[in-house]
């Protein structure tokens, strides 16, 4: 056993600039992993041998079909084993999604198959339209709106081609890598041998079976019934049980997604010649300290899902695995990618997304795995945090000088060392004796704190939290299945919760309690102001192998943690969202942040890419990461803005503030051993040019939540790189280090390079776009092009896309909940043809209100009814689409006049700025309204210029007396 004390020393304490190195010995590499091992050595054989066919097919006559189609089931057999059965099981869903189930039948054991039931939203409903014909050789269905898309289920060998217009989209076992290994005894073999010895003539035969089968699975029986990694062994009760699989995208030339790696969004070849990519893409949630900025190696979280894409269509991939799963990638040619997916349990549950656009795919997904919830409001600000403010004085003071330098800030955090000894809710008596007193103070300014609640309970009986769960046997088991697992953490000696024990969710959520309870602990020394921080639940284990926990422990219903490894850190953090949500009379939106995700986390977290490192490169891959995470669903996402680890210059802290500020998720953070790096510490000009960036976050909050909305329902990213936005545009789709805010039509490129002046911005468009500072414009042509554009420290390249309109608040305030009855500004860009639109929804923020129809949604246009007159108008989105849903809820309820609307009747538009109007109006007034409004013009370009860096024409409508939760029209002419 390593030591724990040194480890602990060491990764607390010590942090050597010059030796940054992720510690790779402490993770496996795909040769280090049996099962990686040998999916890879299946593939290697495959490739070697020209005749090489799968041995799986399925036998026609045991086709089943559900009455109305949807679902058709099949016997599947390997040549290798004729005696051993699986079924496979198609089911075509509503959307066009098919979900593709693989299973070993009366095996020796089950494998596990509830990773779905975790990641998805609900049963997806099936198609009522689909008609199967049986051939000879294959089963089809042909379906959708078109009838362009096609199933085709090979028989033998097992196939399953996903086509549209005829052109394969995906296919399944194309390269006859499924392996499904089967449950078996440890002595099987040996029997085998013995009997062919024994009978003689018939031993000739099933030598050859063993021949056969050694070529398909190698000769090696590599790791099948234990396995040592450094100086652990895994003991692996069940054996071999592996899946692997060939997924072929061969008209698609690039593949994103399967978050969380630190690489770029489009994903490099582990084939190729890259000695950083000579591994497959691990999904195996760990806690890797100091993680490299680009590799394979796995991460905090795991989604397995993924986009396939070329300028024809985009389809996509979900996987429901919960065990480690490794991922090769090739791309054959320009135009086709060849992916292998190496898991180490479960069923196979694959769901195939047809598309045909991102859009479609964000959708199908979104059906499956759900939505990020709307947020509390106040959770989109600005939040500060440091492992860690050491007292409650601390903290008011933090406050204080936030205030004294008017930078906004919406949360305060506190990190591990506020818990006495490490037992999370208990308050350190020395450094926090008003615990309660201080989140009043904080809340006194419309603030939030954010506490952490990490997954290890200290083993000791005078920690009520342990104690409760001990004694309700909620603990997860060692793999002996009796007792306690025990692990080494932060709190010493420690035993985790197992939250897949239903019996542990309603006595979780009753911690949270900021009332006394009958019997049990409740967090009485907190409110309802604080809110949740699950760091470490991978989970990390400093004396666990990989730094997690053993294989072989044992969680309800008697699956081993290898089964639901990746799913783990899910259930904790949705456990402790449902307690947050719950804890008061009112259901109040929680705030969590995890660490460790899955498919299906969006639903309730946000999520940050965990301990960065303070270097440029690790500031450029934060941006990919949150991209990645948002194509998979994980939208509410972020970096550690200044990096984790290291003292950042001031030059590099600001550029980091300019990527948070454009961040779902905007949080400052630093390791307990880095320098107080607080804005207001910064010297001049550095805090003020903080100040702005915090400012210009709070301007812009109405378009993030804008932002929030769309994606609630819709599955759209927040943040959405080119190929989400352009599919068609070929060039944009390596880009990852630009990107838009939502619909709004926001394109920013930060700058994360050193000494950088300037910077080249990629317009994928024939449209104009405005610096959103200067109202320059620039055109981008029908094929693409670059532009170099200022980027001095202060500047941030931002661009608005012509053809939007930005609601923005631009009153500075402490915090965003005072931003609440503040008015309106429209930016209103004019396309190259003089119109534009944009949306703006509001709601109060922090209840549930909303999915009762308290809202308020509004579009704005802009449009140009004669060559002399623009018309700028603003609506009400809701009740025009009565059937769109705010957070999977249905707007049945929706009124106009509804509480909410009520409550910022009184909120105005105070400034319209439009950009690029051609000429001087000769009056400017409100429809139906004599009087001439208050406005100004600046001359300059129209938006139909195409002179790279003119300034755009600029008319200022000054309080123009209209409402936002109001029908106008301001007419220009
Ligand atoms: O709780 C301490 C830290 C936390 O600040 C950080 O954000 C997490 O990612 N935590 C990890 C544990 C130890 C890090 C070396």
């Amino acid at each position: 056993m390593r030591s724990v004390a040194l480890f602990g020393v060491l990764s607390t304490f010590i942090w050597l600039p010059d030796a940054i190195a992720v510690k790779s010995h402490d993770f496996k590499t795909c040769s280090q992993s049996g099962f990686c091992r040998r999916g890879r050595a299946l593939a290697a054989r495959a490739e070697e041998t020209t005749s090489w066919n799968s041995p799986y097919s399925i036998d026609p006559s045991s086709l089943i079909f559900s009455p109305d189609e949807a679902l058709v089931s099949a016997a599947v057999k390997s040549s290798l084993y004729p005696d051993i059965k699986f079924s496979l099981e198609l089911r075509i869903h509503e959307d066009g999604v098919v979900r593709v189930l693989m299973d070993e039948i009366d095996g020796l054991k089950q494998r596990y198959n509830e990773a779905a039931d975790w990641a998805l939203v609900s049963d997806p409903r099936l198609s009522k339209t689909i008609n199967w014909t049986t051939g000879k050789k294959d089963l089809r269905a042909v379906y959708g709106d078109k009838k362009d898309i096609e199933l085709v289920v090979q028989y033998d060998p097992l196939r399953v081609t996903l086509l549209r217009n005829k052109k394969e989209q995906i296919v399944l076992n194309g390269r006859g890598l499924l392996h499904m290994e089967h449950f078996r005894t440890e002595t099987a073999k040996e029997t085998s041998e013995e009997v062919a010895s024994e009978e003689g003539g018939e031993g000739q035969e099933v030598l050859q079976v063993e021949n056969v089968r050694a070529w398909f699975e190698g000769d090696t029986e590599d790791a099948y019934w234990s396995e040592s990694f450094s100086s652990w062994t895994d003991s692996k009760p069940k054996g071999p049980e592996s899946l692997s699989l060939d997924i072929t995208f061969p008209n698609h030339g690039h593949v994103y997604g399967i978050p969380q790696h630190a690489t770029n969004l489009s994903l490099p070849s582990t084939t190729g010649e890259s000695p950083s990519y000579s591994d497959p893409f691990r999904l195996y949630n760990a806690d890797v300290f100091e993680y490299l900025a680009s590799s394979p190696m796995s991460l905090y979280g795991s989604i397995p899902v993924m986009h396939a894409h070329s300028a024809d269509s985009t389809v996509g991939l979900f996987n429901a695995v919960g065990s480690e799963t490794w991922i090769d990638i090739s791309y054959p040619s320009e135009k086709s990618t060849q992916t292998h997916w190496i898991s180490e349990s479960g069923i196979m549950d694959i769901s195939l997304l047809p598309g045909p656009t991102p859009e479609d795919v964000f959708a199908q997904y979104a059906r499956l795995t759900g939505t990020t919830a709307l947020p509390p409001h106040w959770s989109l600000g600005y939040h500060q945090c440091r492992w860690n403010y050491v007292s409650s004085e601390d903290v008011r003071t933090v406050q204080k000088r936030f205030d004294e330098e008017d930078m906004p800030v919406d949360v305060f955090w506190l990190d591990i060392e506020y818990a006495q000894d490490h037992k999370y809710f208990i308050w350190e008596p020395k450094t926090f004796p008003d615990p309660v007193e201080m989140t009043n103070d904080v809340a006194a300014n419309a603030r939030k704190m954010v506490v952490i609640v990490d997954p290890h309970l200290k083993r000791t009986s005078d920690y009520p939290v342990y104690q409760e769960a001990s004694d309700f046997g909620l603990l997860v088991k060692p793999n002996s299945g009796e007792g306690e697992y025990e692990g080494w953490c932060w709190s010493g000696s420690s035993s985790w919760i197992d939250h897949f024990n239903p019996a542990s969710w309603d006595w979780w959520i009753s911690k949270f309690k900021t009332t006394k309870l009958d019997s049990g602990f409740s967090w009485i020394q907190s409110t309802e102001d604080v809110h949740i921080w699950n760091d470490m639940n991978e989970p990390s284990i400093f004396n666990g192998p990989e730094i997690t926990m053993q294989k072989d422990t044992i969680h309800y219903g008697g699956w081993e943690h290898r089964d639901i490894h990746n799913i783990n850190g899910m259930l904790f953090h949705n456990n402790t969202a449902a307690a947050v949500r719950e804890r008061g009379d009112i259901p109040k939106r929680p705030f969590v942040l995890t660490r460790s995700f899955f498919a299906g986390s969006q639903r309730i977290s946000a999520m940050w890419t965990g301990d960065n490192l303070g270097t440029w490169e690790h500031m450029a891959v934060g941006i990919k990461m949150v991209l990645a995470n948002n194509i998979a669903g994980m939208a509410f996402a972020g970096s550690d803005v200044g990096g984790f680890f290291g003292n950042p210059e001031p030059e590099m802290l600001i550029r980091w503030y300019q990527v948070g500020i454009f961040s779902p998720f905007f949080r400052a953070h630093a390791h307990i051993d880095t320098k107080r790096r607080e804005p207001f510490l910064l010297d001049e000009p550095y805090k003020s040019i903080v100040r702005d960036l915090l400012r210009l976050r709070y301007t812009m909050l109405p378009i993030w939540y804008t932002a929030f909305r769309e994606n609630s329902v819709t599955g759209l990213p927040i943040v959405r790189p080119h190929y989400v936005v352009f599919p068609k545009d070929s060039t944009g789709f390596d880009i990852d280090d630009q990107f838009f805010i939502g619909s709004s039509g926001i394109l920013v490129k930060p700058v994360t390079e050193k000494e950088q002046t300037e910077v080249t911005v990629y317009l994928p468009e024939d449209q104009v776009y405005y610096d959103y500072f200067t109202q320059q414009i620039y055109r981008g042509t029908n094929k693409g092009k670059h532009i170099t554009v200022p980027a001095e420290l202060h500047q941030v390249p931002v661009f608005i896309r012509g053809g939007s309109i930005l609601p923005t608040r631009e009153r500075p305030r402490r915090s965003s909940p005072l931003m609440k009855y503040d008015p309106f500004t429209l930016r209103v860009a004019l396309s190259k043809s003089g119109t534009a639109r944009g949306e703006l929804y509001l709601d109060d923020g922090i209840t549930y209100s909303h999915q009762q129809g308290e809202l308020v949604w509004r579009e704005f246009a802009a449009e140009q009814p004669s060559r002399k007159t623009t018309r700028i108008t603003n609506r009400d989105l809701a009740s025009s689409k009565p059937d769109t849903a705010v957070d999977g809820v249905d707007l049945v309820k929706y009124d106009p006049k509804n509480a909410f609307a009520k409550d910022i009747a009184e909120v105005r538009v105070e400034k319209v700025v439009v950009l690029g109007l051609s000429s001087k109006p000769g009056s400017v007034k409100v429809d139906g309204k004599g009087t001439e409004l208050r406005w100004e013009y600046i001359p300059g370009a129209a938006a139909s210029e195409k002179k790279d860096g003119a300034a755009a024409s600029v008319l200022i409508i000054k309080d123009p007396k209209v409402l936002v939760t109001e029908e106008w029209a301001i007419v220009i002419s």
